[in-house]
């Protein structure tokens, strides 16, 4: 800094005449806000201050200490994007940076990757430009524990399309509505968890269709597994889905009178269990008048708005039921008139299927009182089934709004996709259920498809530019997808067979199938297993899997009822007669009527898993890796075991590694030479020969060693970031007015 009087003059000379100065000093930056900052820095600390913009160029590495403290340097420099080649890292700042307007979609509109700041932008222009030019369909694949930032980076990107893509005639509303599907989506599959206030709790893939002229014409949204035992229980500090309370909060008195419901969350019991009634973050009121304006643009008509509103009251009375036992032991509800108008059903024969069951034996149909218990516990069934249906019908309608039209389907001949995946990441929780295990095999799965794809693609590109492609040792996890997903052998399919065996069958004796079936493979252990040598004691109740981003310990308490996921016969029967539209096309008479057992939720989220594998599989993926990095949801707060938790599991190293196997940096011929020009008389002004000659010539001028580098066919690799450093340096000292695009600017 400079302080004195002498300073400030000299300071002024050096920015009136910054060529002649002193070659270590760096005059100007423009900052990733797009601002010009004056600073008086050598490259050496700049590259101090601010770490390297892409990882590939860490001296070290194989340290993981080098790479987290890279991080950290950007990340108090509000530099929260970083680069391992291709994949970005993002950690969440839990503030607003100004980094996102559309002045900046400008600056990484047709901008080569590598030569600005790492962005999601970046990734969002690059994979379009792609889509374009290679006319190959994209995805975008985002990946993150809850909090670390997925749905916001997936929004930013649909937000880049939105504003940067030109518009189809027919459909110029169409990036309206798909931005307007987030709110939506988000009210009713997003809660307030401990981990993060607005928390996806459902897997998303949006793909997003393209005409041949680059314009948005369609969308498609699949949902994956939406965590429906929230709707009848929350944990303490957590939140049911936020419609509820945007209801409560935000709906006019009148509609609340018509829907029988008043203000107060706490009177609910369906919304008590965390007691948590308002969140500080979010402003359920003015959610609600989001949520609204989003279903109206999306198409929804009123009659659908106030459907769809009476099932979610319904869901709230029916967790308000009051249940009673009779003289002899029989279960009977008081309440039930609201909630079978609200389900637009009739009352006596709902409060008939609430409490009684109905088997059929010889042909002959036989109904017998449910206990209290039982009751309770199908109409929870019942609000769950409501609830999860609606959400699915809810997803298919904003399917019918984004569906490419057919006037316009000729002219998305030769258009592509671009696919953005948003899905739960890695979960660790001190108790981890059947939900956990579906979230972490999902995880499994993506990392295997992850290590594929990249190895796949560096191997290409070695291949095209003709240069020996060197072996690079990872762990596959291979195994582990296996030992959960293999037909007849793995977990999923004994889970199946045991909820195939009704009444003999309970959780624990799933446990002691798991122990006889799969005792002596790596990955699996429990309590008996391990005769006591674990290192965490493992209750009787648990299993333990080796993922491969660590251990976890699942509890079987409640998996055979959550896989089952069973209604009764007579609920069905009822539901499918409701007089609302909504439920009577989420209940179908067949269900009924076919008596074959539907699939089970486990095997359901597994075939659904293998469709997205392929449908992945056949796009050119790009990565978004988010990183949390704090616990307390605060700005400025880099807690150090959180982020290397995270590094590993989300295999970050290992990507490095395989990144760096045999060249730390690469670049097209003419970016290179187009850069470095300036430090040879040969290639300066201009070099009108081959590219690869000029690079030559270039390489050679700057003594380049043989082993230092390759050329390929399009490219030269480089194998140590010390020699990128080093021209970069002698290019600051001859040409300070370029900067230095490892510093994260140009
Ligand atoms: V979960 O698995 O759905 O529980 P996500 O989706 O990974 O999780 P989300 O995108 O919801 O996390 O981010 C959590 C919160 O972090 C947001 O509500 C924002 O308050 C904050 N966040 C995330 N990314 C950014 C960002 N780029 N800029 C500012 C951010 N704030
Ligand atoms: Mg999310």
């Amino acid at each position: 800094t400079v302080t004195t009087s002498t300073g400030v003059l000299t300071r002024l000379i050096q920015i009136m005449f910054p060529l002649y100065f002193s070659p270590a000093v760096s005059l100007q930056e423009v900052d990733v806000e797009g601002r010009v900052r004056l600073v008086m820095e050598s490259a050496l600390t700049a590259r101090d201050r601010v770490g390297v913009q892409d990882f590939v160029l860490l001296e070290n590495y194989n340290s993981e200490a080098a790479f987290i403290e890279n991080l950290r340097r950007r990340f108090r420099e509000n530099l929260i994007y970083t680069y391992i080649g291709s994949v970005l890292v993002s950690v969440n700042p839990y503030k607003e940076l100004e980094i996102y307007s559309k002045q900046q979609m400008e600056r990484y509109r047709g901008v080569s990757f590598y030569e600005i700041s790492p962005h999601i932008y970046a990734v969002s222009d690059n994979t379009y430009r792609a889509m374009r030019t290679e006319r190959k369909d994209q995805c975008i694949l985002i990946s993150g524990e809850s909090g670390a930032g997925k749905t916001e980076a997936s929004k930013k990107i649909l937000l880049y399309y939105a504003v940067t893509c030109p518009a189809n005639d027919h459909m110029a509303a169409l990036g309206d509505r798909l931005l307007q599907s987030n709110p939506v989506l988000e009210a009713f599959g997003n809660a307030k968890t401990l981990r993060n206030d607005n928390s996806s709790r459902f897997g998303k893939y949006m793909d997003v269709q393209f005409d041949f002229r680059g314009a948005p014409v369609g969308g498609h949204i699949l949902n994956y597994l939406l965590e429906k035992s929230r709707v009848v229980h929350q944990n303490h500090g957590e939140r049911n889905f936020h419609i509820f309370y945007q209801l409560l909060d935000g709906g006019d008195d009148d509609l609340l009178n018509t829907l029988g419901l008043d203000r107060n969350p706490q009177n609910y019991n369906y919304l008590v269990k965390g007691n948590c009634p308002r969140v500080s973050s979010i402003s359920d009121k003015n959610n609600w008048k989001v949520v609204m304006k989003a279903l109206s643009v999306i198409g929804f008509t009123e009659a659908e708005v106030q459907k769809l509103l009476n099932v979610i009251a319904s869901v709230l009375h029916l967790g308000n039921a009051q249940f009673g036992e009779g003289e002899e032991g029989e279960t009977y509800i008081t309440t039930e008139t609201q909630i079978a108008n609200l389900l637009g059903v009739d009352g006596s024969a709902l409060t008939e299927a609430l409490t009684h069951k109905k088997l059929t034996a010889k042909g002959e149909e036989m109904i017998s009182p449910l206990s209290f218990e039982q009751a309770m516990s199908a109409r929870d069934a019942l609000a769950k089934a409501v609830y999860g249906r609606t959400f699915t019908w809810l997803v298919e309608k904003l399917n019918q709004s984004l569906a490419l039209r057919d006037e316009i389907h000729h002219s998305s001949k030769g258009g592509s996709v671009i696919g953005l995946l948003d899905i739960y990441g890695f979960e660790v929780l001190q108790h981890n259920s059947f939900e956990q295990f579906c979230i972490n095999y999902c995880n499994e799965k993506l990392q295997q498809l992850f290590i594929e794809l990249t190895l796949r693609s560096e191997q290409e590109e070695y291949e095209t530019e003709g240069i020996a492609w060197e072996t690079v040792q990872y762990f596959d996890n291979k195994i582990i997808c296996d030992l959960i997903e293999e037909k007849h052998k793995g977990i999923i399919s004994i889970l199946d067979e045991e909820c195939l065996r009704p009444g003999e069958a309970c959780d624990i004796s799933f446990l002691e199938k798991l122990e006889d079936r799969l005792g002596g493979h790596p990955h699996f252990v429990t309590h008996k297993l391990a005769n006591g040598k674990t290192r965490r004691v493992m209750s009787r109740e648990e299993f333990r899997l080796l993922h491969y981003a660590g251990e976890v310990n699942y509890n079987v308490n409640g998996f055979l009822d959550k896989n089952n996921d069973s209604l009764s016969r007579n609920l069905k029967e009822v539901m499918c007669q409701s007089e609302n539209q909504i439920l009577s096309y989420c209940f179908r008479r067949e269900e009924v009527i076919d008596q074959k057992r539907s699939e089970m939720a486990a095997s359901q989220f597994k075939n659904s898993l293998m469709k997205l594998m392929e449908i992945l599989m056949s796009k050119e993926p790009s990565y978004v890796r988010c990183i949390k990095p704090n616990d307390a949801k605060q700005p400025g707060k880099f807690d150090e075991v959180l982020v290397r938790h995270q590094v590993k599991y989300l295999g970050l190293m290992e990507n490095l590694r395989v990144r760096r196997a045999g060249f730390a940096y690469r670049r097209r011929f003419e970016a290179f030479l187009q850069r470095y020009k300036p430090l040879c008389p040969e290639t300066w002004p201009n070099w009108h020969g081959r590219l690869v000659d000029g690079v030559s010539t270039l390489v050679n001028h700057l003594g380049y060693k043989p082993e230092e580098y390759k050329l390929g066919r399009s490219k030269i690799f480089i194998r140590f970031p010390k020699t990128l450093f080093t021209t970069e340096d002698m290019l600051e000292a001859k040409r300070p007015d370029i900067g230095q695009f490892i510093k994260g600017f140009i």
